[in-house]
């Protein structure tokens, strides 16, 4: 079996201690700093630290909340669950549809198209809730 590309940064702090010994935290570090700051789920968690726009609805209680909201286009709305209970991110038009999420588990789908986009959980169809998608502000 060959190394796929994918593994570089998990062999990179490996091979960069053997290399330079007690300077081997400093390289890791930055080799860390690097990583987070290409990562673009990060960029929820910055709070529109990033130059797109996001939003979050959290699953807990068998709701989506907030139930209903209103983001403009290009904003990545990222659906979270909160509880054990497992739900299911699912737009009956088709312009999304997630996996099951289990606890933990995140959904996040970016709104390029203006409209009102209302969905369910497919697992309890009595969850419901709504993305209003206004123009973007350019
Ligand atoms: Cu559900």
């Amino acid at each position: 079996m060959t190394v796929p590309h994918s593994t570089h940064f998990a062999v990179a702090p490996r091979i960069s201690r053997r290399l330079f010994g007690c300077n081997s935290q400093r390289v890791l570090q930055a080799v860390l700093l690097t990583a987070l700051a290409s990562t673009p789920c990060l960029a929820e968690d910055a709070n529109n630290a990033g130059a797109e726009p996001v939003a979050t609805v959290s699953m807990d209680h068998n709701t989506f909340t907030p139930g209903e909201i209103t983001v403009a286009s290009g904003t990545t709305v990222t659906w979270v669950n909160n509880e054990a209970m497992p739900h299911t991110v699912v737009d009956p038009n088709k312009a999304f549809r997630s996996k099951t999420l289990v606890k933990d588990a995140k959904f996040s789908f970016t709104f390029t198209t203006p409209g009102d986009y209302d969905y369910l959980c497919s697992i309890h169809p009595n969850m419901k809730g709504k993305v209003i998608v206004k123009p973007g502000a350019g």
